[in-house]
C-alpha cells in the first residue's frame, strides 16, 4: 500500500451491503472516504458509471497520476481489501471456509432482498409471511450458526492475528454484535 493511496467507498446511506467494508476499514484503522448517495434525481447518472450498475463500489487511487482501480461486488471488494490489511485467510482451508461464510450470510441476505426489492411490489399478506419466516426461523438459524462459528474461531487481537495469522474477530466482538450493526447509520 503506497502512502499516497487513497480509498473511497460508495453506498447508500444505510448499512445494507456496505457495512462489511466499512468496518473492515474501522478494524483496520485504514481512513476512506465514506461516499453515501441518497436514492433521488442525481442518482441514476452515478449509477451509469457503477461497473455493474449497482453498489457498494470501491474506488483506489494509488496517486495523483495514476488511474484509478475501481471495484464493485461486495464479497469481490472484501476479498482485495482482506488481502490489503492483511486479514485474509493464510491457508487454503482457512480461505474456503471464509468464502463458505460469505455464501451462507449471502443466502440469508437473499431473503431481504426479497422482501424489500423482489416482491417491493407483492401484496402485504405475502411480503409479511416472508418477513415472519425470516425472523422467526431464518435469523435465528443464521445468528445461531455464526454465533456458534465464532465460538470456535480462535479469537485475537490485530497484532496477534499479523503474528500468527489465524481467522479472527476482536476478543469483545462477537459476530452476532457485528451483525445487529448493520442497519445503524455509521460504524463509529
Ligand atoms: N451482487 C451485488 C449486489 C449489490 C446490490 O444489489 N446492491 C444494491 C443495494 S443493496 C444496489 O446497488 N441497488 C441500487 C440499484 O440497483 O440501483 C454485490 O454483492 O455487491
Amino acid at each position: 500500500m503506497s502512502s499516497q493511496e487513497t480509498y473511497k467507498l460508495t453506498y447508500f446511506t444505510h448499512r445494507g451491503m456496505a457495512e462489511p467494508i466499512r468496518l473492515m476499514f474501522a478494524y483496520a484503522g485504514v481512513q476512506y472516504t465514506d461516499e453515501r448517495l441518497k436514492n433521488d434525481e442525481t442518482y441514476p447518472a452515478k449509477k451509469a458509471t457503477f461497473p455493474w450498475g449497482t453498489m457498494p463500489v470501491l474506488e483506489v487511487c494509488p496517486g495523483q497520476s495514476e488511474p484509478k482501480f475501481v471495484l464493485a461486488q461486495v464479497a469481490a471488494i472484501g476479498r482485495y481489501l482482506a488481502k490489503r490489511f492483511n486479514l485474509d485467510a493464510k491457508t487454503e482451508e482457512d480461505a474456503a471456509k471464509c468464502d463458505e461464510y460469505v455464501d451462507a450470510l449471502k443466502d440469508f441476505g437473499q431473503g431481504f432482498f426479497d422482501v424489500f426489492v423482489r416482491f417491493a411490489d407483492a401484496d402485504e399478506a405475502l411480503k409479511s409471511r416472508i418477513m415472519s419466516d425470516l425472523k422467526e426461523k431464518q435469523a435465528p438459524k443464521y445468528f445461531g450458526k455464526f454465533e456458534d462459528i465464532a465460538s470456535k474461531v480462535r479469537l485475537v487481537s490485530r497484532e496477534q492475528y499479523n503474528l500468527d495469522g489465524y481467522l479472527c474477530c476482536e476478543s469483545s466482538l462477537k459476530l452476532g454484535q457485528v451483525f445487529s450493526r448493520w442497519e445503524s447509520p455509521r460504524v463509529e
